[in-house]
């Protein structure tokens, strides 16, 4: 037993160090640059014992002389699908957890004058990445993504990339050791070799002025182009073309007035096109703008309250057992939230992909975007505060420019104390570094019934760091009604708006029986705790928005029901084959009623 343990803890420790050199800085809307996919089969091989790399496998060496032999090889063997997880491809891994390593060919005609990235839209979890048999960066974090540059080590033709994936669960990752959703291994994301100018525009925040309901605050930041360069920003719908300067670090910005602007909103979600362009660069895509802030307990949509109607869901299509990948996919997923009538998904839990991001702003969805602190988080461990708050940074950089974006979530159920206190400042701080203009919330799942004064109430000090404060709770599932629904009153957070994140139970479509037994997994319990709920969602004052657990049955290792559940969390509104349950037709009634 001695010798895997230590070595499980060793490959860990080498892959923390190796995270450090991951590249930090990302390109802004590499699916408007100049690309090349990478996406398609590659070619893998399963390391359970962690001997790849000790055996250079990544040199992909093939036998010259009479008495070579390596003992690998990437021709002939496993093919896996990039992007998705192994989980969903082979029988023999769907309970993997490990390394698999990846391997492709590609071209890269030679090119003067421009800087060549490899992008990767997630690996899940931690990667090494090998070009040419030269190990070239690494990542750690399943959900965000990350570039590598590799400019001057590309050939025209045939490069090797090689990257070692491994979604072994260790006690300082996030999530750590247990979590309530199916532990996919790959490159689970679009891969991309992306092209610029060798001065080119890296970064840009364009958005509505915090607080202003015309003016828009635009920071273009320009990488290996002298000061002085001059940046331009168009908007055509607007009439907007100005043209600001770079100084000295690159940097170029501009606040400006605009007149007759639509702002989005779910019912109407208007987006504008936006140029940025220099000399040498010009990006391209659709950006909307908005104004959301709070007020009391009002949480304010361009100058209106605005009731959240949310919905989660994971990235995972339930019919094929993965993870959910493709712009197919996205349309799949938020359709069926479009039907329910919600205005906003909150992605749980943790980064979900680009298409499901911008899609969910072309269809008018609020967004909540959250990392995995999820439980059992290790809050004491500096390095698994770093790495989160990397994770954090990557998760707003990429998704600064979506005007959905309206909450950045940096908890979910975690328990009072110092250590997790401090952990938490720091998430926000690294949010509010990139973008202040988000509302920040977390979700606790703390609030206890008082007896004496027979109300709902909650503890935790933390919540006066935040702007939104959500709460999960079980009624009827996890937690007994301790009165009648009409009369739970909540007295939680008042003053702030409070959202309720997470509510529901479980039950197994086409399965009937009695309203009033919860081991019935019947549709009728689950229709009747929602019910209830939604009563007792009359009585909380400062009730801004509700979110229920959750749009699909999805994958779960700890669902160990044999008959109700095989591995599945039945709490969908729609079941693994896309039915909807009794209870989704109360919930899209309720939703049709706000
Ligand atoms: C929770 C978690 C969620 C779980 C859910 C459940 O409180 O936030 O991730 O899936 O409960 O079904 O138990």
């Amino acid at each position: 037993m001695k010798t895997p343990i230590k070595f499980i803890l060793s490959f860990a420790l080498l892959l923390l160090a190796a995270a450090d050199i991951a590249a930090q800085e990302l390109i802004t809307n590499v699916y408007g640059r100049d690309v090349q996919s990478l996406n398609g089969k590659w070619d893998a091989i399963v390391d359970l014992y962690d001997q790849g790399r000790k055996n250079k496998i990544y040199l992909n060496r093939k036998p010259e002389g009479k008495t070579d032999f390596y003992e690998y090889s990437f021709d002939n063997g496993l093919r896996l699908d990039v992007p998705s997880d192994w989980n969903c491809q082979t029988p023999e891994l769907k309970y993997y957890e490990g390394t698999v390593w990846y391997a492709r060919r590609f071209d890269a005609p030679e090119q003067t004058g421009r800087r060549q990235f490899l992008y990767f839209g997630a690996v899940s979890y931690r990667c090494r990445v090998y070009l040419n048999g030269e190990e070239i960066g690494a990542h750690e974090g399943g959900f965000t993504p990350f570039e590598i540059e590799v400019t001057g080590r590309l050939k025209p033709e045939g490069n090797f990339l090689a990257v070692e994936v491994n979604n072994t669960r260790t006690t300082d990752a996030i999530p750590a050791m247990a979590f309530d959703w199916w532990n996919y291994g790959g490159i689970t994301r679009d891969v991309m070799l992306v092209s610029v100018p060798d001065a080119f525009i890296r970064d840009y925040f364009i958005r509505l002025g915090k607080d202003s309901d015309d003016r828009i605050d635009a920071d273009v930041q320009l990488a290996g182009a002298a000061a002085g360069t001059a940046v331009r920003i168009e908007i055509p719908e607007l009439n907007v073309d100005r043209t600001v300067t770079a100084g000295a670090t690159g940097t170029a910005s501009a606040s400006f007035r605009v007149r007759r602007l639509q702002r989005w909103s779910p019912a109407d979600p208007k987006l504008y096109r936006v140029i940025v362009s220099t000399d040498r660069d010009r990006v391209e895509e659709s950006i909307g703008f908005r104004n959301i802030r709070t007020e009391g307990e009002e949480i304010v949509l361009n100058g209106s309250p605005v009731f959240l109607k949310s919905i989660s869901f994971h990235e995972e299509i339930p019919q094929r057992m993965g993870r959910a990948h493709s712009e197919a996919d996205a349309v799949m997923l938020l359709s069926e939230a479009k039907a329910l009538g919600c205005n906003m998904i909150r992605l749980a839990h943790y980064p979900q992909n680009e298409h499901i991001v911008r899609l969910a702003e072309k269809m008018g969805f609020l967004l909540w975007e959250e990392i995995p602190i999820w439980q059992g988080i290790d809050f004491a461990n500096d390095p698994t505060r770093e790495k989160a708050g990397r994770m954090i940074r990557e998760m707003v950089t990429r998704d600064k420019n979506r005007c959905a974006l309206t909450f950045w979530g940096v908890a979910n159920e975690t328990q009072p104390s110092g250590p997790r206190n401090a952990f938490l400042r720091h998430l926000i701080a690294c949010c509010r570094e990139i973008d202040d203009t988000r509302l920040i919330v977390a979700a606790f799942d703390l609030v206890r019934f008082d007896r004496q004064r027979q109300l709902f109430v909650m503890d935790d000090p933390f919540i006066g760091e935040l702007d939104v404060v959500a709460i999960n709770k079980y009624m009827g599932w996890y937690h007994p009604w301790p009165l009648t629904p009409d009369k739970a009153v909540w007295d939680v957070a008042r003053g702030k708006p409070l959202i309720i994140s997470e509510f529901g139970g479980e039950a197994l479509y086409g399965q009937h029986g009695p309203a009033d037994v919860a081991s019935s997994w019947s549709e009728e319990y689950q229709e009747a705790l929602y019910r209830d709920n939604l009563r007792m969602f009359e009585n909380i004052p400062n009730l801004r928005g509700v979110s229920p657990w959750i749009l699909f049955d999805f994958r779960s290792p700890f669902r160990f029901h044999p008959a109700n559940q095989e591995g599945w969390n039945r709490k969908g509104l729609v079941s693994d084959q896309g039915y909807r349950k009794k209870a989704w037709y109360l919930m899209k009634a309720y939703y049709d009623k706000h």
